[in-house]
Parts: structure tokens; sequence; C-alpha cells
């Protein structure tokens, strides 16, 4: 079937294939920088494990070591994914010339000016992250933790990186997201649930005390259910993570991470809940298998079921903020992350292709029976003759193309890393 066979068979449909295209080919999807070095960065002794209940498993040659390295196999990315990309950056990711070197609390706006040069040179916006884990300063808690001095010092990094946040979205005339997640929690049994909580709550709100504008540096919360070590207790969890965004709507956003809750719930289902309240809300798309597990994200039926509620909710009209995070070190990396991005494009442009005033009007008239038999279609439409119209739209391989690209890659650049 060729490209205008499948446009006839949705226009059928009273989808217009034109419009699903042209939206998706604007909507800012950021691309997570840390998929490249196994969450690691550049700013602490990279032989030191991953901390904060987060985990990277697998050694698959290749991983960058260096800004240069990194930037080097974003660059490959960038060539082979469709759509609008947007860096996203975890403040250990700061580049320091000339031999300088600062802790966390002290970062500036200059240590990413080579990450500004680099989006410029791509056009894309930047997101950015405080890093609170893989730290000495982690006791292990951070924002929560009793000791002052410690709790400080996270307070002083949070801030610094609502200046580089901001500084990110002066520089490339975006609106930056700053996410802030940290792994306080506990292993066992806690005997005091709230005096974490309260002292978490009293940090944020010292950082989000520092001046910026909402409208460019967004400030956004992120739960979790538990991590590695800190099995038993949370100190961000959904309830925390909600109630802080909800009570403070004027200052900062909630982010939901599709790997942060109980097996049976599901964050497509949350967000037409939050968005009844929230003007605009976050989300990190990942694939949890079993548990947080990061793995790379699929072409699956709920990243399609995330995908559609986005859609449907306006969520591409500015008010789902998507991100993507998850970390593979156990395959290719750059292929790990052109396969999470292309799928999640996919799955937007999947959803795009539905004829939602219809099913919408299915349901409100009660007619269960059409809309099951209208949703099963949808799935049998031929969807790939659009993907590749899409990829080329776009200027990048299609499906069956870039792999290719990626393994010349791997035996050139990746396999002479030591
Ligand atoms: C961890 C959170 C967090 C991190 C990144 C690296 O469980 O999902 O978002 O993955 O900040
Ligand atoms: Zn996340």
């Amino acid at each position: 079937m060729s490209y205008t066979e499948a446009k006839m068979k949705y226009a059928a449909c009273g989808i217009d294939v034109d419009a699903a295209m042209a939206k998706l080919k604007n909507v800012p999807v950021s691309l997570h920088c840390w998929q490249g070095d196994d969450v690691r960065g550049f700013d602490t002794d990279p032989t030191k494990p991953l901390t904060g209940g987060i985990q990277t498993t697998g050694n698959y040659p290749g991983r960058a070591r260096t800004s240069e390295e990194l930037m080097a196999d974003l660059d490959m990315v960038l060539k082979l994914i469709p759509g609008r990309p947007k860096m996203n950056l975890h403040a250990s990711y700061a580049i320091f010339e000339d031999g300088e070197w600062v802790d966390r609390d002290k970062l500036e706006p200059k240590h990413f000016a080579k990450w500004v040069e680099f989006c410029k040179k791509h056009k894309c916006g930047c997101d950015f992250n405080p890093t609170f884990f893989s730290h000495p300063m982690c006791d292990p808690q951070t924002l929560s933790s009793t000791n002052e001095k410690t709790r400080r010092f996270w307070i002083e990094h949070g801030k610094a990186c609502i200046r580089i946040s901001n500084y990110l979205a002066e520089e490339l005339g975006e609106p930056c997201v700053m996410n802030i997640w940290t792994g306080d929690g506990f292993k066992d049994i806690p005997s005091d649930r709230m005096g974490p909580r309260i002292r978490y709550k009293e940090s944020i709100d010292e950082i989000l005390s520092e001046p910026y504008d909402f409208r460019k540096v967004k400030p956004c919360i992120e739960s979790k259910v538990f991590g590695i070590g800190v099995e038993a207790y949370t100190v961000g969890s959904a309830e925390f993570a909600l109630s802080y965004a909800a009570m403070n709507k004027d200052k900062c956003l909630p982010l939901m991470d599709n790997g942060h809750y109980h097996p049976t719930e599901v964050v497509s289902d949350k967000i037409p809940a939050l968005l009844a309240f929230f003007p605009e809300l976050a989300l990190h798309v990942t694939r949890p298998i079993r548990w947080d597990s990061d793995h790379v994200v699929l072409f699956d039926d709920e990243t399609k079921e995330i995908a559609k509620e986005i859609i449907r909710c306006g969520g591409l009209d500015g008010r789902v903020n998507i991100a993507l995070d998850y970390f593979d070190a156990s395959i290719n990396r750059i292929s790990a992350w052109v396969v999470g991005y292309r799928n999640l494009q996919k799955a937007l442009l999947f959803a795009l292709l539905n004829n939602n005033d219809a099913l919408r009007n299915l349901q409100d008239e009660g007619n269960f029976t059409e809309l099951m038999v209208r949703q099963e279609e949808m799935k049998t439409m031929p969807f790939g003759e659009i993907w590749d119209e899409y990829c080329r739209m776009c200027s990048v391989p299609s499906d069956g193309e870039w792999f290719t690209e990626v393994k010349k890659y791997e035996t050139d650049i990746l396999t002479k890393r030591g």
C-alpha cells in the first residue's frame, strides 16, 4: 500500500493525516542526556556507583566518558529522530573548563555554556534537573536530611539550578522545565514519616523562593513509590508531590513518571485527572518492568494510551510537558535512545490518527458496542505508511534504515572507547 492509499483510508474515517503530521512535528519532546553515560555525569568520580535508589545494569561497550563524547553521540541521535527534540540535562553534566571545578551548590550558568552552544547548533530548547543523588553530600538524605549542613547544601544546589534554568530559557528562547526529584527515603520501617516530609516541603519552599518567571522556568515535583535501598518509605511520595504542586500551583507543576506507581496503576488515567485541576503538568515517559526499571520505551499499549490521553486532553498545546526518562546500559546506548524516542513519536502520531470527536460522541451517546468496534478497527489501519512519510517529512531515516548508521558508528567510534 502506498502513502496516498493509506492517507485515503484514514480520510474515510474522518482523519486528516497531514494535519496530524504537521502538529506532531512542532511538539517539543525532551531527550534525556543521561541515557548516553548510564547517569554518571561529569562532576563526580566516575567509578563511584549511582545512588538515590536508581540503578543502571549492563556494561555494553561505548559509554560516553566526556562531554565531547556525549555530544558526539547526541549529534548522531539527533540525526535519527523525527519531531522537535528538546535537550534535557542534569546538573551533574556541568562542563568545567581550564581545570576549574565547583561543587553542586556553587554551579553557575557558565558551566552550561557549552550545552547552550550545542542546543543552538541543533536549534532546540533545554530542560534541566538538579542532581540530588550520586554525591558525597547525600547523607544519604538530601532535602529532607536532619543535618542542617546537608539540607542547606542541597537547597543551595536547587537555587543554583533555578538560576541555570533561567539562563537556559533566556538563551534558547524556550521555557525550561526544571524537575525536582530526590531519592530520599528509608530501607526499612521508619519511626517518623512526617518529619522528613515537613523538612522536604520546607526545602522546596526555599528553593522556589529563588526568583523566576514561571512562564519561562517551570519547576516540577516528581513523586516516586520506592527505590532500590529505599524500599520501605519514600519522602516524595505520590500524595506528597501532588499536594505540594496543588498547593503551589502558581510556582510549580506536578511531574508523573510512569515507572513510579504501583504496577496496576496507569499514568494514562492520571493525566486527565490532573488536567481537571492543573493548567499544566509534566511527564517522564519510561517503561517499568515489574518495578521502576527504566527500560527503553516501546510502542506498547500503555505508551499508546498515554499518548492518546495527552492528545485528547489538549496536551500538545502546551498543557503537557513531555520528556523521556530511561537508561539501559546493556544494549547499544545510541540505539536505546533512538528506539525510545522514535517509539514515543510513533505513539503520539498513532494517537493523533484517531477521530476523537466521533469516538467521544459514541461514548457520550452510550453506544459502547460501536465504540469497541471502531476502537479495534484503528489498530489495523495502515499506520506504517504514515509513519514512514512522517520520517521523510522530518528528513530522518525510516525504520529499516537508521540501524545501519548506528552499527557503523559503533564500529567506527564506540568500540574504540576504553
Ligand atoms: C528516578 C527518577 C528521576 C531520574 C532522573 C535521572 O527514579 O525517575 O527522574 O530518573 O532524574
Ligand atoms: Zn523520572
